[in-house]
């Protein structure tokens, strides 16, 4: 059978298509419009090799993080090898953090630039879940874009998962362009969020089609927890500082683009501003479109999003598609290295707001490796939004695990945003406002307004001792809080 004039394949076939070793880049910028049939298929198939005693794992490349097809069950045939560039499955991060498989984590708007310049070697196979594709070799893309056109532009082979359950209206939001190979580059033409200056598919040359797999799956997007006391203490922080940004004429009437990442936090500091009267209507210049953009749409006061996917659960995506009238002048979605651009969000004047796992209490944040040397996701978009923003903004609890871990500690070890990049803490103890501040100054306000009380004495003795020139430090000491914690499993004895 064909559609298009391209063949239908079956397991066999698909499984006969990727060999041992070979790299796959796999559509899905977060699980919205992650391929899942195809994973499925080479999770049996590593799992009937293996048992066979042959070797069978492969280079997984997607935009972001994926669906648990990839990042846990693939995973846990113990298929994959090599990952790039962001993960978020238990069972991968547990692999990556036994180095049984290799980890890139690295920045999101450098993707696709990294894989077209063949830093990566070469794309075997391209597996690109579409709602429909010409016989021309239009790629009419589903609930993201992330990096798959250029997927589809520098793939050896593509097959092509067509996905009959999204809206084939979805693309109505896409605005796809490939930027040509440095240095013959010209300036973005993205000077508000919603700025439209591509196409709404992808495109790929059709004799690299090696076939089509039917499939209508949902998007394996859950929602979110409801907001707990801690995320809404955080969130009235920032709601606050909001406020009085506006009074003291630092936010313009109409506000700026706003940039929030994923998780509890997010969500409750979005819904926090949704509902606050004096917070005017705003638009978003994110990557990742969430449940709480949506009631936010539908409320009116997010006027308009640019994102790389709409990571909302599938009764909100089927919302949209059939309701596209409505939606599709409020929605942009973009390839991930225009959504996460350096420079568009510098020229947009975006406020970044992302979620830490520590800062220290000179600034510098880690989000993303535990205790300095175990994964838990990566960096993500946050590095790249917080060091081009306007006005950066990292939130986290104050404390972790029951107090056994504070989140402000001497120096982190690890670092994913650098104090250059990072101007406002927040957790639900304060926020602390690091602008025009030095090293110390800044030590005191993060100590006094975001540290847990049970942990401020400690931090407050650390900067007294030690040695001083610009910075304090103290080396015998800097990873004490860290050392207890390995040792004892506390990062202060007496809690
Ligand atoms: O552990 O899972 O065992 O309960 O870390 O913590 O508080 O639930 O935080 O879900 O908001 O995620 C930074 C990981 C926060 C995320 C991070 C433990 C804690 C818990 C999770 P359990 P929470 P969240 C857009 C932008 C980087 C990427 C990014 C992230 C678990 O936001 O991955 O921002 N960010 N992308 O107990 C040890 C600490 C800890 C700690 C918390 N200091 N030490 N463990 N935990 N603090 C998205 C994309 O880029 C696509």
């Amino acid at each position: 059978m064909k559609i298009d004039g391209y063949p239908i394949i079956s397991k066999q076939e698909v499984v006969s298509l990727i060999k041992d070793g070979d790299t796959v880049a796999f559509s899905g910028f977060t699980a919205a419009g992650a391929a899942k049939a195809v994973p499925v298929m080479l999770a049996e198939h590593a799992k009937q090799e293996h048992s066979r005693g042959r070797s069978f794992r492969i280079r997984v490349i997607s935009g972001a993080s994926s669906g648990d097809y990839i990042d846990n069950d693939l995973a846990e045939a113990e298929a994959i090898s090599w990952r790039a560039p962001y993960q978020g499955g238990k069972k991968l991060r547990n692999q990556i953090n036994r180095q049984e498989v290799e980890y890139i984590d690295m920045h999101l708007s450098h993707v696709a630039q990294t894989v077209a310049a063949g830093f990566f070697g070469k794309v075997n196979v391209a597996v690109v879940e579409a709602t429909h594709i010409t016989p021309d070799g239009r790629v009419y893309l589903s609930a993201s874009i992330g990096a798959s056109p250029t997927w589809l532009a520098c793939a050896d082979k593509v097959i092509i998962e067509l996905n009959h359950r999204h809206s084939p209206r979805l693309s109505e939001l896409s605005d796809i362009v490939i930027m040509p190979p440095p240095p013959r580059r010209n300036p973005i033409n993205v000077s508000s969020p919603l700025a439209k200056i591509g196409m709404p598919y992808a495109h790929v040359d059709p004799k690299k089609i090696v076939g089509i797999v039917e499939n209508d799956e949902p998007d394996q997007v859950e929602a979110f927890s409801q907001e707990d006391e801690t995320s809404t203490k955080i969130a009235d922080h920032v709601l606050k500082f909001f406020l009085d940004e506006k009074a003291a004429g630092r936010i313009p009437s109409d506000f700026f683009p706003l940039q929030a990442g994923v998780g509890n936090t997010a969500n409750a500091v979005l819904g926090g501003l949704g509902r606050h009267p004096d917070i005017p209507p705003f638009y978003m210049y994110s990557e990742v479109f969430q449940d709480s953009m949506m009631d936010l749409i539908d409320s009116g006061k997010l006027l308009g999003a640019s994102a790389s996917s709409l990571t909302i659960i599938p009764e909100k995506l089927a919302q949209i598609g059939d309701n596209m009238d409505f939606y599709s002048n409020k929605i942009v979605l973009r390839p991930q290295e225009i959504s996460n651009h350096p420079g568009i969000i510098r020229r947009l004047g975006v406020v970044a707001m992302n979620t830490a796992l520590e800062m220290d209490i000179y600034g510098n944040v880690n989000s993303s490796h535990v205790m300095g040397t175990h994964v838990m996701n990566g960096v993500g978009g946050s590095g790249e939004f917080a060091r081009n923003s306007h006005l950066s903004i990292f939130m986290t609890p104050s404390i972790a695990k029951g107090g056994k871990i504070s989140a402000v500690v001497p120096m982190v070890p690890h670092v994913d945003s650098s104090e250059h990049s990072v101007q406002i803490l927040v957790t639900e103890q304060g926020l602390a406002d690091l602008r025009g501040l030095g090293p110390m100054e800044r030590a005191d306000k993060i100590i006094n307004n975001c540290a847990h009380p049970m942990y401020k004495p400690y931090l407050k003795d650390y900067i007294t001792r030690g040695t001083c020139g610009h910075i304090c430090h103290d080396l015998t000491r800097c990873f004490e809080l860290h050392r207890n914690f390995k040792e004892s499993g506390s990062m202060l004895p007496e809690i």
